[in-house]
């Protein structure tokens, strides 16, 4: 698959906002972990999809179940997190803002602290082996345990964006859409939003949401993810697509994973086209690398493939996400000018 991708998307300098840790894992330490814990009986099949195979987003979900088997100890959490921040660098990610959701393992001892400990030590390791690429880490609430835990997670990050070095920069609300109603966990992600923590929230990915991404809409959040539904084509509305495009709310969108989990029928038909045609700010992205067989570069490709992009509109796709991303102002600086580097050697 990788060898598909055409050297310019693969170069070309990239920023990922939405990966969710053990969704990227790659085939190649999927197979290490799976091969590690023989006694689990797990089958390489049940951890991806492969190229033209579709799932419900029901089935995607269980196949998260089985991979949160495979990876629970520190030391698994610490090998697949190095393993995904090098992968997105070999792929020319310059800046990646990962989110993953903070779990217990009671019989390997992994608590929620620990859990997130574990992740900011693979990125600062990753700083120290000279890796190519800025990251930061987004903790992740999934919506199916409810607003006690929202509120545990929001202030595990809190403590964690205080004394991580700028680490930490926000907060992802994902899960299966279908289960708990967002808001229930409104307060908590209130709360996060005083203490300062950026909030990255998956809002419409299925259509029952409507009600739910109007409410969400009310925080706040500083990007959304997916937006499925949202514009009225599809069933959202105007006053949706209004609140989304006022506040300038980037989105997160991720074409693979929504054909592959059935949530968009075709490339062609992603809803990718409606936003790019008005001029809101879209960051193409990944979702779960891993589950879903795909790259950042292959994203791009695909999407000047499918929607006509030439050279220097996936350039410019590649060069405004910078300002989508919660990188200090310093560091967008920096990328801005790596970013005009890259572009006056293309011409
Ligand atoms: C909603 C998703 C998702 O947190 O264990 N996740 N949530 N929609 C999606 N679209 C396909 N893909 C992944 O990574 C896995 C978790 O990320 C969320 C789910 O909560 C999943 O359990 P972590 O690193």
């Amino acid at each position: 698959m990788e060898e598909e991708v055409e050297p310019f998307y693969r170069e070309l300098p990239k920023v990922e906002l939405h990966a969710h840790l053990t969704g990227s894992v790659s085939v190649a330490t999927m197979k290490q972990l799976i091969t590690g814990k023989p006694h689990l009986n797990i089958k390489h099949s049940m951890t991806t999809i492969r190229k033209g195979q579709q799932r419900t987003l029901d089935e995607c979900f269980e196949v998260f179940k089985v991979l949160h088997q495979l990876v629970d100890t520190e030391e698994d959490l610490l090998m697949i997190t190095k393993a995904v921040i090098r992968e997105f660098a070999e792929d020319g990610v310059r800046y990646l803002e990962l989110r993953s959701t903070p779990r217990v393992e009671t019989k390997t001892g992994l608590t929620k602290r620990r859990y997130v400990e574990t992740v900011i030590e693979a990125i600062r390791q990753c700083k120290e082996e000279d890796i190519d690429i800025d990251v930061r880490f987004l903790v992740a609430v999934d919506r199916r345990n409810g607003p006690e835990v929202a509120l545990e997670t929001v202030k595990i990050a809190e403590d964690y964006m205080l004394s991580s070095d700028g680490i930490v920069v926000g907060m992802d609300l994902s899960g299966d859409p279908t289960i708990g109603h967002g808001k229930d966990l409104l307060p908590a992600l209130q709360k996060a939003r005083n203490c300062g923590l950026k909030l990255a929230l998956h809002m419409s990915e299925v259509l029952s949401q409507k009600e739910e991404s109007e409410l969400l809409l009310t925080l706040p959040p500083d990007r959304i993810g997916h937006g499925t539904f949202l514009h009225p084509e599809v069933g959202g509305s105007m006053s949706l697509v209004h609140k989304v495009r006022q506040q300038n709310i980037p989105l997160e969108l991720c074409l693979t994973s929504n054909i592959m989990s059935k949530t968009v029928e075709s490339y062609e038909k992603h809803h990718f086209l409606y936003w790019y045609q008005l001029g809101h700010p879209c960051v193409l992205c990944t979702d779960d690398k891993g589950v879903f067989s795909t790259s950042l570069s292959q994203e791009y490709q695909l999407a000047a493939s499918t929607f006509g992009l030439d050279q220097e509109a996936v350039w410019m796709l590649s060069q405004q996400a910078i300002n989508c991303s919660f990188a200090p102002e310093a560091v967008k600086e920096q990328l801005q000018q790596r970013w005009a580097e890259y572009k006056s050697q293309l011409n």
